[in-house]
């Protein structure tokens, strides 16, 4: 007889920055999810998807939940908390470090009243000393009921395995979703642009990024094996135009040839790589960009 099949999803929320796709990668085993020092770095939803034993862990990595100023920043807001809808469990992953900011307690606000089970998960426990990560265990421990509450450091892997053993204890009975060796519900062209996206608020200061959204425009696959791949980074106004390209291009020349290692090695062939840049003022009123990077249109 077979082993029965388990399947669920796991929806990781918490504030900007605490580590909610460090966390995904760590827990799929690969890079699925881009990953920067900045806030705001994840802008839709997108689902990691892990494999153990006979469980198959969807996990739902969310933009951070803060207070949006604009609508492509209420639009995240929203794809966050709609990663919890159907979830079999809400993994609210905190930045122990921090500690009780204000945005950690608005969301455990929101969570009190949601009906699923949730574990608390102080993260970056590498970085945090020992008496404030039980302070802040106790305080948000008592504010909403979670099952249980982790310590852990998505980063150095310091129990995260011990962790997904736990989440897969939350997880039904049924067939799996996707095939045994599919790491993310990502396609391939939303990929390239998220690891282009990356190295722009890797490479870039201040609120560039913020600025900036990506298209791959075309993907090409050729006979010998390698893709040439065509990408537009738009930004709001000439000046940022110059700042991503650089000096006589230099500047742009280093996202790319960042993008493009990054991009082999998540394809597993031979990358060529082609940056454009456009300048589209307001782009982050236009409709149709938000269907490109997977968020809802929101008034
Ligand atoms: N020291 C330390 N840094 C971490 C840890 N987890 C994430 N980070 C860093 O925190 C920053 C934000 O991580 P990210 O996963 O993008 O956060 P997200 O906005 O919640 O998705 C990045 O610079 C990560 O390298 C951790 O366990 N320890
Ligand atoms: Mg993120």
């Amino acid at each position: 007889m077979t082993p029965e099949k388990h399947c669920g999803v796991v929806a990781i929320i918490g504030a900007p920055n605490a580590g909610k796709s460090t966390l995904t990668n760590a827990l799929v085993g690969s890079k699925v999810a881009i990953v920067s020092p900045k806030v705001q770095t994840t802008r839709a939803r997108l689902m990691g998807i892990a494999v153990e034993g006979e469980t198959q862990l969807l996990l739902v990595d969310t933009p951070g939940i803060f207070a949006p100023s604009n609508r492509l920043g209420r639009a995240m807001v929203k794809a966050a908390w709609g990663g919890t809808d159907d979830a079999d469990i809400i993994a609210l992953v905190v930045d122990a470090k921090r500690g009780m900011a204000d945005e950690v307690l608005h969301i455990v606000e929101g969570l009190k009243t949601h009906k699923g089970k949730k574990l608390l998960v102080l993260n970056k426990v590498d970085i945090c000393v020992k008496e404030k990560l039980l302070l802040l265990a106790d305080k948000l421990g008592s504010m909403a009921s979670f099952e249980n509450i982790w310590m852990i450091s998505a980063e150095t892997g310091l129990g995260v395995y011990d962790f997904k053993i736990e989440l897969i204890k939350h997880m039904p009975a049924a067939p799996w979703h996707f095939p045994e060796d599919q790491l993310s519900d990502v396609s391939m062209r939303m990929m390239a642009a998220e690891i282009t996206r990356e190295k722009l608020y890797l490479q870039l200061h201040q609120e560039l990024p913020y600025a900036a959204t990506i298209e791959t425009e075309k993907w090409e696959q050729r006979r010998d094996g390698s893709a040439m791949i065509n990408q537009i980074i738009y930004v709001e106004r000439d000046s940022q135009k110059g700042i991503v390209l650089g000096a006589k291009g230099a500047q742009i020349k280093s996202i790319g040839a960042a993008a493009r290692t990054d991009m082999e090695t998540a394809f597993g062939h031979k990358v060529h790589l082609f940056l454009h840049v456009k300048v589209k003022e307001n782009w982050t009123e236009d409709r149709s960009i938000y269907q490109d990077i997977g968020l809802d249109w929101v008034n």
